[in-house]
């Protein structure tokens, strides 16, 4: 008799229905059929110049998105041309066109085209928000998406699959961002590396689906590949809210799966918590900071996304004023949801307590407007709080939950939001929210039939640079150190975003010059004098290149001739994304031997292209210092190949240098 199948978790379930290559065991490569993608404007236009250099006739999956997420500001004429290239590019590669002003990706990805038991990969790390579904999504660098858009399978390392068991019910006055706060809490923002984090158990039956996107959302901030949940009664009731419960269909784990790691989390015990700045696991009860004075509260983003979020503000701020000391900035996630709150009255209740009402999106999450002052707090309902990141250097950025931003924009001073409900005698109040979604697809542009898309030409503006040229890896790279940062260096500080650098995103001549200035202003000047030479190498700590997925992060300073990476261990997007423009990721064998690497030593890796093709040891010289280092990579054999020949698509994607 055959052996009884072995029970499945949620994750496994999608692993295996998806799998191209490889077996399901943790560490090693596998590839993954991959039905949707979406894309965002900072990170798809240079997608949509990857199409165009894959020579794509029209998109392989099952539905694929380009939405306009954070440059919506058009002080000149800069973003307003992406817009047009990325609406003509989506025709005509047959890509849907969400437009400037429909909301930000992750909610309107999950309100529209999100179906469970489905695998997406998106160019942005928040990606996996849509795990809330029981989908199996992927925050990648965005050459990965153009490849799954062209019917290329998804490679990466196979997971280990951590399993969270939620019980209970959250207290009054805490919410979903306080559950996923917690997890930073005890894990830190490396905490999920080389994970999928599923949770599970009776206390999900308490969390709705947006409540759960809120949690996928922010599993990027612990590093977890993914993070997911079951297609239950939550995500039935969520689809039939919007519309669409023809697209449901149950996944749950199997009777008896087990994880390979356990944790538990009970909700009744979860306390309102806030992160500080500037780091998304900084995180301390709010009880322990009340009182720090408040100069700006925002609330948005796709990590608070839901029509709740937003309606439990207005609930809290109804007839009340804003403190006269607070900008008070509301940024609602769709347009739906800012139909939604407007039909139920409660824009104008936000509007009349003294909110700036912003457009559908999530700009100031990456610092496109509302940059904060210098050195005063600002909480916001954001995913993170990387120094700089919100356009201002020397920013204070907190992340919070809608309830403690809303009690804090209030009283103008950091709150515990249970602690000003007993003050002016407010229970926590229970939301009439709509049966129905205001759905209106209206904004959503669908592609044409492959014939009239063909004869459209993607229309580029000035801004729109081609991308540029980069050579094979050579033999022996001798080369100095450009720069030696610690742990934890975020790709916001590789590539900055914010008003001033954001507009380039299409433009990497130009936004080469933001490279890095937010830890050395120096750097790019110093950088480019080595490009088209010996080029050079920087040396990192731990979890290098932790954020976004902007490959940006890893195309800009390559750009300016950046050929290696030293680090202590990467995060998997940034990793990722060194390895397809052609910069070799290298990992210290023994961690303290960072010490041994100084800015401006001078760095000789001899036989490189040999010792990764052959799988020989590696050792680096630092000839200043007269020391051998060894490292180790933990590329594949795919992944040597495309480093070897200067990246992954080299004559392909980048062969129109300017
Ligand atoms: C972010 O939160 O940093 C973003 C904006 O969502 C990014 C994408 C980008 O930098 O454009 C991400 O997380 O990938």
């Amino acid at each position: 008799m055959a052996d009884a199948p072995q029970p499945r978790n949620v994750a496994q379930k999608l692993i295996a229905e998806h799998l191209v290559s490889g077996e399901m065991t943790p560490g090693e490569e596998i590839s993954l059929r991959i039905d949707q993608t979406l894309t965002q404007d900072a990170t798809g236009t240079l997608v949509m110049q990857e199409l165009e250099a894959l020579k794509l006739d029209r998109a392989r999956t099952e539905v694929s998105v380009q939405y306009v997420d954070h440059n919506l500001l058009q002080a000149d004429e800069k973003n307003a041309e992406d817009h047009e290239f990325l609406r003509t590019a989506s025709q005509r590669y047959g890509l849907w066109f969400s437009k400037a002003g429909n909301g930000v990706s992750h909610p309107t990805h999950m309100q529209r085209f999100g179906i469970p038991g489905k695998t997406l990969v998106g160019s942005d790390s928040h990606t996996p928000a849509a795990g809330s579904l029981g989908m199996l999504a992927i925050g990648v660098g965005g050459l990965e998406v153009a490849l799954a858009i062209t019917g290329e399978p998804l490679y990466l390392r196979m997971p280990e699959i951590w399993g969270v068991e939620v019980t209970g019910e959250l207290p009054p006055w805490c919410s979903a961002k306080d559950v996923i706060l917690e997890m930073l809490r005890r894990h830190s923002v490396k905490g999920g590396l080389g994970r999928i984090i599923e949770y599970h158990g009776p206390g999900l039956a308490n969390l709705t689906a947006m409540d759960r996107h809120v949690i996928a959302n922010m599993g990027a901030e612990l590093g977890a590949t993914t993070s997911v949940f079951p297609a239950d009664d939550a995500v039935l009731e969520f689809l039939r809210v919007e519309d669409r419960e023809g697209d449901f269909q149950e996944l749950l784990a199997d009777e008896g799966a087990t994880y390979d790691v356990e944790e538990h989390i009970d909700l009744s015990e979860i306390e309102p918590l806030i992160a500080k700045p500037s780091a998304p696991d900084n995180v301390v009860p709010v009880r322990e900071v009340a009182g720090e004075p408040v100069s700006q509260v925002v609330l948005g983003s796709s990590a608070n996304p839901g029509l709740r979020d937003f309606a439990i503000a207005a609930a809290m701020v109804a007839g009340r004023q804003i403190d006269s000391s607070v900008s008070f900035d509301v940024n609602p996630t769709s347009r739906e949801i800012l139909t939604d709150l407007t039909n139920m009255g409660a824009t104008a209740e936000l509007v009349i307590a003294g909110a700036r009402i912003h457009q559908s999106g999530c700009m100031g999450c990456i610092g496109m407007g509302q940059a904060p002052a210098v050195g005063r707090n600002s909480l916001r309902t954001f995913p993170r709080n990387f120094p700089g990141r919100s356009g201002t250097k020397e920013d204070s950025v907190w992340l919070c939950s809608p309830e403690t931003a809303a009690a804090s924009a209030l009283t103008g001073k950091i709150t515990d939001p249970r602690e000003w409900a007993k003050d002016v005698g407010l229970d926590y109040p229970a939301l009439d929210l709509p049966a129905r979604a205001a759905v209106n697809t209206a904004m959503l542009v669908a592609p044409p039939e492959k014939e009239e898309a063909l004869k459209i030409e993607p229309v580029r503006g000035k801004n729109i640079s081609a991308l540029p040229d980069f050579p094979a890896l050579p033999d022996k790279l001798e080369a100095p150190v450009m720069l030696k940062v610690g742990d934890n260096v975020s790709t916001d500080e590789i590539s900055p975003a914010g008003a001033q650098a954001l507009p380039f995103r299409s433009n990497v001549p130009k936004l080469a010059e933001f490279t890095f200035t937010r830890v050395d202003e120096t750097y790019p000047e110093r950088a480019a004098k080595t490009a088209g030479k010996e080029g050079h190498i920087i040396v990192g700590g731990d979890n290098y290149g932790q954020g976004s997925s902007r490959e940006h992060a890893a195309i800009t300073p390559r750009y300016l001739g950046l050929r290696a990476v030293i680090a202590q261990s990467f995060a998997r997007i940034h990793w990722q994304n060194l390895a397809n423009f052609g910069i070799v990721p290298l990992e210290f064998v023994n961690p303290e031997d960072y010490e041994q690497i100084d800015a401006d030593d001078v760095i000789v890796i001899d036989g490189v292209r040999d010792a990764l093709q052959s799988g020989k040891e590696l050792t680096v010289h630092n000839a200043t210092k007269g020391v051998d280092i060894p490292v180790r990579h933990r590329m594949s054999t795919r992944q040597v190949e495309g480093v070897v020949a200067g990246g992954l698509i080299p004559s392909l994607a980048f062969k129109d240098a300017p």
